[in-house]
């Protein structure tokens, strides 16, 4: 058998490694949380915005209506917890359902902010008339759409939602934990284990799911 001489298999083995690590790296696949706030779904853009999504290349991979209660607002948006505008922000997102989706695209995190537009509606009419935000909300507030700002966020997001739909084992959905008085500490607790410990959660969630499958409004029932 012909030999090929080890500078030339290094430097093809490093060609291949570096093509990897530029293209493809550069073109990564990602999920991302998208979702229709209060105003959204009240204003009746829930199609429209769904369809702005298709059109731009995402794939839905997954999407539940759910009506969050106070501590699930104030989980979900923890960081925002100082800001004065915050009482008035959980009594928003509590205000009516919300439809949380993932989504999925090249690049999909960077893609779904840009296609929202900036976090004030009213500044986004002006400076992107043809974001979602300039075509459904009102206000920095009342601003109709939410995307994850970063892998990590998206990764948080996700599992509090829908839990971690990647592996496939956890279903313990933290948007509904209040519904079922279970209480929102043992639920988060219970995500930090399973996010740190990679624990197997067949047996929860077989537990869990029973007492979710009347309380969860899956995409089919929209
Ligand atoms: P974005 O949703 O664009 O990532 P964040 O993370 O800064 O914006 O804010 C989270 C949410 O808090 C916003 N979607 C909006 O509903 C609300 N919010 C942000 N800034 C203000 C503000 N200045 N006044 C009232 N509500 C705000």
């Amino acid at each position: 058998m012909r030999k090929f001489p080890p500078f030339l298999v290094l430097s093809i083995v490093l060609c291949f490694h570096n093509f990897r690590s530029t293209s493809f790296m550069a073109l990564k696949r990602e999920r991302t949380l998208a979702m229709i706030k209060p105003d959204g779904i009240y204003g009746n853009f829930t199609d429209r915005i769904k369809q702005v999504i298709l059109e731009n290349g995402f794939f839905i991979v997954q999407e539940l209506m759910v009506q969050l209660v106070v501590e699930n607002a104030t989980l979900f948006y923890s960081e925002h917890s100082a800001k004065s505008f915050f009482p008035n922000l959980v009594e928003y997102m509590t205000s009516g359902p919300v439809l949380a989706m993932v989504i999925e695209k090249t690049n999909g995190i960077s893609e779904w902010r840009a296609l929202i537009g900036p976090t004030d509606a009213g500044k986004a009419r002006v400076s992107h008339p043809h974001s979602i935000r300039a075509m459904c909300g009102s206000s920095a507030q009342r601003n109709c759409v939410h995307g994850s700002d970063s892998a990590l966020a998206a990764a948080r997001e996700i599992l509090f939602f829908f839990g971690d739909i990647s592996a496939g084992l956890f279903y313990l959905k933290l948007a509904n934990c209040a519904y079922v008085s279970i209480s929102l500490q043992k639920c988060a607790v219970a995500v930090e284990l399973h996010v740190g410990l990679g624990m197997d959660w067949r047996g929860h969630r077989r537990q869990t799911n029973r007492l979710l499958s009347h309380m969860t409004v899956e995409h089919d029932e929209l």
